[in-house]
């Protein structure tokens, strides 16, 4: 480039020049953004703008107002917070400090949970690295940030075609205050079935190294076994092991005797023997009734000795009244989030929840101000993706009745528009509810909801009802995941499988009963990794590695997309999502310091091999690139 520079430089070509040319002309060394890199970001604005993004009705792209972002001291240190206390005094310090303190400390998830809950996991790192100093200074006091884990993990390479690693290492250079919490799926890691032990070990050693402070461990069954490996892992990293209970059914109701409260004080029980630093509750559904939730609180404290933690969804509206008896009944430690990403299927707000403790021994010392600018910021982003929104608009009481998770509600739906059953969801609730009863009433959060949710899906698609399946079941082939999961492959549920109707999923295969990370041969990371940068033409990292590990198909297509499009995490949002409109201009900073200027010119008439040229201009040059027209 800098010989092209030269070539072309106007005093070259005019003879214009002497032996001080180079030092006297610095714009030899700009060097343009190189061809391909330009053109592969044009190739996926082109792309989005006449095609759509996947999952989104295509449209026009809306005229977003700027973001408020809120203004902060960028030279001033942040305040310390409890990332600090357990730096400095280790686990058990902490937990010591937890339990000193008589106001209700608080964890924000707006970062994971909320969005997963309101908008399909869809929030991209550009919109939340662009408020996290902003955070890290404006909410120091916050036990915790919920910011990874759960499907943020594989959504990011599924959809977001960015690189979840990334996320936490911005985060945490942007962050260094504030404890990092992640949602860790027990033997599921973050995925949707069984992995090895050592994919679990080497998923939380990975991750504790670059940052995650605090992993929620939880099984989809409440089977503790499945447990044991990622606490005992967590433990040796020196991070924060707080083991989950899965609530399900109701401890006030005598007609769901199956999970009573014995039945959590006895899992509590066994959590704590197994090495918990914290005992969560953890509510997916939000079915936490407020004297539920006294009633539970009180009498795990009577039994344990753990800080505790809960979580709840506010889907049906009562989310903050159930965390007022569950204050009331001394809980530790509960999870909210921003006003504007907070209530219905998502966690109750911060706000709000403030306000409501006002002259109470246990209001948390937080700075309204703060939290309103904070709030402001995602009150804007949420706009950016409102095509992924549920439709829920208003608090759903019957979620009671059909017992789906928050972070499952937006994502199901979409599953079910993505066959073709967008029409007909009212009818895949109703059936949710019945699967679970067929299932003999089980614990249903990632994976076990999502094979109740597939199963509803498949229940409907084909018009089948619960008797058709005991009585033609034997002639039909059910969705892998429900197979999988009647081999025992995601564990043994409470009471055991409805033998009937295992016999007629199965058919002739064989469950298993014993904990599936047992029958599996550790994985070879450094094998793997070999055939990995065989694979993609590139050294693959120990990070990539892992993820493939977990999902190899996914993995494989986030890599073609990232190869074909290059890096298009730096896109802003509405860009990413809608693409542009004719004449219009965007900065897009590729890295620090370094912006391309795009504007889109005009796009041609559909060619006969389908193709159209998409003319640019990039930092005032002209480019074109060909689009295959999919409509
Ligand atoms: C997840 O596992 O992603 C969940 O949020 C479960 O509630
Ligand atoms: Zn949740």
């Amino acid at each position: 480039p800098f010989l092209i520079n030269v070539i072309k430089h106007k005093k070259f070509i005019t003879g214009e020049y002497d032996t001080s040319f180079i030092d006297t002309t610095p714009e030899l060394f700009e060097f343009p953004v190189s061809r391909d890199r330009g053109t592969k970001m044009l190739s996926y604005i082109g792309n989005v703008t006449i095609n759509g993004f996947p999952g989104l009705e295509k449209r026009e792209k809306p005229n977003f107002e700027k973001s408020r972002v809120p203004k902060i001291n960028h030279i001033e240190k942040a305040n310390s917070g409890t990332k600090q206390i357990l730096d400095q005094s280790g686990a058990d310090g902490l937990i010591k400090w937890i339990k000193s303190k008589d106001k209700v400390l608080l964890t924000d998830t707006t970062f994971r949970d909320a969005h997963q809950s309101l908008l399909a996991t869809r929030v991209r790192t550009h919109d939340i690295q662009k408020i996290a100093e902003q955070t890290s200074k404006l909410l120091p006091e916050l036990f915790s940030l919920e910011m990874w884990g759960g499907a943020t993990f594989d959504v990011a390479y599924r959809f977001l075609k960015e690189d979840p690693w990334e996320r936490l290492i911005k985060l945490r250079e942007q962050i260094p205050n504030v404890l990092f919490q992640m949602l860790f799926r027990g033997s599921n890691a973050v995925g949707y079935k069984n992995y090895p032990d050592n994919i679990i070990r080497e998923f939380i050693r990975l991750s504790a190294n670059l940052g995650i402070d605090v992993f929620r461990i939880f099984d989809s069954l409440n089977w503790v076994k499945a447990m044991e490996v990622a606490i005992d892992e967590v433990r040796q990293t020196g991070k924060i092991a707080e083991a989950a209970i899965c609530y399900t059914g109701d401890i006030n109701d005598p007609m769901r005797p199956k999970y009573s409260i014995q039945y959590y004080k006895d899992l509590a029980k066994e959590l704590e023997s197994l090495g918990a630093h914290i005992l969560a509750i953890k509510d997916m559904a939000g079915l936490l009734k407020p004297q539920a939730a006294y009633r539970l609180i009180s009498e795990l404290k009577d039994t344990t000795d753990l800080p505790i933690h809960l979580h709840t969804h506010d889907t049906s509206g009562n989310g903050l009244y159930t965390y007022a008896k569950a204050i009331e009944a001394g809980v530790d430690i509960v999870d909210v989030a921003l006003n504007s990403m907070s209530g219905l299927t998502s966690q109750p707000s911060l706000n709000g929840l403030v306000y409501a403790l006002e002259g109470t021994e246990r209001k948390p010392n937080i700075n309204i101000d703060s939290i309103d600018k904070l709030n402001y910021y995602w009150e804007d982003v949420r706009k950016y993706y409102s095509g992924f929104e549920s439709g829920m608009n208003s608090p759903h009481t019957e979620v009671y009745r059909h017992e789906m998770p928050g972070g499952q509600y937006s994502n199901l739906q979409q599953q079910a528009k993505a066959v073709g059953l967008g029409e007909r969801w009212d009818e895949v609730k109703e059936m949710y509810q019945i699967v679970n009863r067929m299932f003999g009433d089980i614990v249903k959060v990632t994976p076990s909801s999502k094979v109740v949710g597939d199963m509803a899906l498949f229940m409907v698609q084909n018009e089948l009802t619960e008797n058709e399946v005991l009585s033609r079941g034997l002639k039909i082939d059910f969705p892998d995941s429900v197979v999988e999961f009647f081999q025992g492959y995601l564990g043994q549920p409470v009471g055991g499988f409805p033998k009937e109707l295992q016999k007629v999923i199965l058919k002739d295969r064989k469950p298993i009963t014993v904990r599936p990370g047992e029958l599996m041969e550790n994985v070879d990371l450094l094998e793997l990794k070999e055939k990995l940068s065989k694979e993609i033409g590139r050294e693959a990292s120990e990070y990539d590695t892992l993820s493939y590990a977990l999902y190899p198909k996914v993995f494989l297509e986030y890599e073609k997309v990232t190869q074909q499009f290059g890096n298009i995490s730096v896109i802003d949002t509405p860009t990413f999502l809608y693409g542009m409109t004719l004449g219009e201009e965007i900065e897009v900073e590729i890295e620090k310091g370094k912006t391309l200027f795009v504007q889109l010119v005009s796009i041609g008439q559909p060619r006969v091999d389908g193709t159209r040229v998409v003319y640019f201009e990039l930092n005032g040059q002209p480019r074109e690139v060909i689009i295959k027209d999919e409509s």
